[in-house]
């Protein structure tokens, strides 16, 4: 069921103890999201834990590590930034109470759900629904959601970027966020692999459609010579979107199971979420998500051809 922003925080405060879900493969705004409203709902006195099905990234864990949560017995389980319950990866038989989220949501089975769809990042509900609950945004809680906010809008560049998104910022930044740092240490600061591996991913391109179109393809191997973990690419997809002249990006990544993920990115009227969900997936109007059971090779020719009917379709 959808509810108000107010709705919701009246159901949280019902209940006592929690589980807060964050998605598979998690990226900085849902660690930053879920583990704010962690510590948030133990200030005023609930029980709470955070899991998910892979770890914390490498580059959150001197956020998240020094957090103490609590072993809830018998908690309600909330998802962050998750939009579908296939994103919460083992936890998908477990029944949600909550849903906070910002993509075209499809987690319908969900008692109580709040979703801004296009919304900058999750952080920005999360921090809403934080003060809609009463409680007192510490230095701590606005590191986390900061953190969350400018890796998701990736230093408040992407198109979903709104008023809200600064008017959040400003507030985060009022309760102590360090913002001399975070933006630059987790969305601009690259290691010497990192830049390897977008090296990498820029000789992949292949442009088609009077390079109006753009993909590029990261294996499994590329990550071994680059030697470095899936779980630092965040942020990685949106360099294929930001090519002068490309009207549809799409980045390939291998994964461990065989099968290729699809980022596509988009600019102007043409929908990301549209094209992905032709393939089953989905996300936001100008970055979305799908999977293919094919290989990063073939995965390009079938992406390729996707995006080239729906551009000629939205001419
Ligand atoms: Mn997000």
């Amino acid at each position: 069921m959808n509810v108000s922003i107010k709705e919701i925080a009246e159901k949280f405060m019902e209940y006592d103890e929690y589980r807060i879900v964050y998605h598979i493969r998690p990226d900085g705004d849902c660690i930053g999201s879920a583990f704010a409203l962690a510590i948030g709902l133990k200030s005023i006195g609930k029980k709470c834990d955070v899991v998910g099905r892979d770890e914390v990234p490498k580059m959150y864990q001197h956020m998240t590590n020094e957090i103490e949560l609590d072993k809830p017995e018998n908690p309600v389980y909330v998802a962050v930034d998750s939009a579908t319950p296939h994103r919460v990866g083992t936890y998908s038989d477990k029944h949600f109470t909550f849903c906070i989220d910002h993509h075209a949501n499809t987690f319908d089975n969900a008692d109580y759900r709040y979703v801004e769809k296009d919304c900058g990042a999750c952080s920005e509900i999360v921090f809403k629904l934080m003060k809609e609950m009463g409680i007192t945004i510490t230095k701590q809680m606005a590191d986390l959601l900061y953190t969350a906010l400018v890796t998701d809008t990736r230093c408040f560049s992407t198109s979903d970027t709104s008023i809200q998104t600064f008017e959040t910022a400003i507030e985060l930044a009022k309760s102590g966020a360090d913002i001399k740092h975070i933006g630059k240490r987790n969305v601009f600061m690259k290691s010497r692999q990192r830049m390897k591996v977008e090296e990498i991913l820029c000789n992949s391109f292949h442009f088609t459609c009077d390079d109006s179109i753009l993909t590029g393809i990261i294996t499994l191997d590329d990550l071994k010579t680059a030697d470095i973990a899936d779980s630092e690419l965040e942020g990685i997809n949106s360099i294929i979107g930001n090519v002068e002249g490309i009207k549809i990006g799409c980045t390939i990544r291998e994964l461990p199971n065989g099968t290729s993920r699809c980022s596509m990115r988009t600019n102007g009227d043409l929908s990301a979420n549209e094209i992905c969900e032709i393939h089953g997936g989905g996300g936001h109007f100008h970055a979305s998500c799908c999977e293919l059971p094919v290989s990063p090779a073939e995965a390009r020719e079938i992406i390729e051809k996707t995006c080239k009917e729906y551009l000629m379709s939205h001419k």
